[in-house]
């Protein structure tokens, strides 16, 4: 029998990550979703949801077909279809790459019910996915299993908090039996180019890195895929704050940092001496604040990381990463401020200084930001003080 998961969230980094787990899973099929653009249902429908996986690391490229997808809705051309979907028996595991932003949560954590399509959605719309996951999971009658696959701490407890909210504001009742259990996501993923596209003779081919890793929350309420090389465990925190602190705190600084020195490709800001110290030292503090389980790994994790940084076969472009720092810096770089406690954090704050720089650069240059703020931001870069006001549109006093 033929087990369905329903993703939301057909991007690269999915289809590089999750979809080449599943394709290890005889028998799992998936139905993807996309919230507005038909554009990758039409180009990925036309060739049978087939599509190549380029692996590339230090040694050279390998090339995966993907094949586990073979169904996609387009939540705008229907709603209605996406609740049928996730209130569907068929369907035992739903999963989520939506991007950091995608969550509509406030600084807190908690969904931010002023946000102006949660509202929508509160007066009877379901095109947020916590909007639509709540409508749909109100008509549920089996066990299901809802996972977020995105890089937020506790991205299970918070997904799950914030369709009971959306759920409580809508007078909605949602079934006990659904499970949030939390994960941790790695594979570092660039948008496709030309080159990847002519190099695999693929239009929609992905790139990606050799290295991958899932942690997962053993907590299904239902069948879950036996994905390969997956680690289950029953409290993922440790594994997500060493990833996304280490990783991505690094990755950060070196967007912002790297972009203002003139660099274009990760490869090439860790190659310059400067941003090599700079992303060490950054994963040098975060590693004090970690949970002493993966303390003692933190010294070799930060080592394999620099390696993963130097892939000369990736281009993995510095502006990708940059997007959308007013979510990503509160998560990756303050809260390990927070967690160092006064203690001098040089590395850290030079990642906000660049943030701050980086924005303020932007703007100057007459480039529209790529970020949900990008409006606030503009406006506190034409203050008296830009770094007080932009400090404080992200909390970082
Ligand atoms: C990156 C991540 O774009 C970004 O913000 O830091 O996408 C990163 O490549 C992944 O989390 C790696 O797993």
């Amino acid at each position: 029998m033929t087990q369905r998961i329903l993703h939301l969230g057909v991007g690269n980094f999915f289809r590089a990550h999750h979809a080449w787990y599943t394709q290890s899973c005889p028998g799992w099929r998936i139905t993807g979703v996309s919230f507005r653009s038909p554009d990758i249902r039409d180009r990925l429908s036309a060739r049978g949801y087939n599509y190549a996986l380029v692996i590339k690391d230090a040694a050279g490229t390998q090339i995966n077909r993907i094949t586990c997808m073979d169904r996609m809705l387009v939540v705008a051309e229907n709603p209605g279809a996406l609740l049928a979907e996730i209130a569907d028996a068929a369907i035992s595991v739903i999963t989520l790459t939506v991007t950091e932003k995608g969550y509509r949560l406030g600084p807190d954590g908690t969904l931010d019910m002023s946000d102006r399509a949660i509202q929508d959605d509160l007066r009877g719309g379901a095109v947020t996915p916590v909007g639509a996951l709540a409508r749909g999971l109100a008509m549920r009658r089996t066990p299901v299993t809802v996972l977020s696959c995105d890089n937020l701490p506790d991205n299970g407890r918070k997904l799950g908090q914030a369709v009971a909210a959306f759920a409580d504001a809508a007078s909605l009742t949602i079934p006990p039996d659904v499970a949030f259990p939390s994960c941790m996501v790695d594979r570092i993923t660039p948008a496709t180019t030309d080159d990847i596209r002519a190099e695999a003779q693929d239009p929609m081919a992905v790139p990606t890195e050799a290295f991958t890793e899932w942690v997962i929350e053993d907590e299904f309420a239902g069948p879950r895929p036996n994905w390969p090389g997956v680690q289950w465990v029953q409290n993922v925190a440790p594994h997500e704050m060493r990833k996304l602190r280490m990783l991505n705190g690094a990755h950060s600084y070196l967007a912002y940092a790297g972009t203002l020195r003139g660099h274009e490709f990760v490869h090439e800001a860790i190659a310059d001496p400067v941003l090599r110290a700079g992303a060490r030292g950054i994963m040098a503090e975060a590693a004090t604040t970690l949970p002493e389980q993966v303390q003692t790994q933190a010294a070799d994790y930060a080592d394999a990381l620099i390696t993963r940084f130097e892939n000369p076969n990736l281009n993995h472009r510095l502006r990708q990463i940059a997007m959308d720092g007013s979510q990503k810096l509160p998560i990756r770089i303050l809260a390990t401020m927070a967690d160092r406690k006064g203690q001098a954090s040089p590395a850290l704050n030079a990642a906000v200084d660049a943030w701050l720089h980086f924005v303020q650069a932007e703007v100057a240059a007459g480039r529209q930001l790529d970020d949900p703020m990008v409006d606030a931001l503009a406006s506190a870069c034409a203050t008296d003080d830009p770094e007080t006001a932009l400090r404080v549109l992200i909390g970082a006093n």
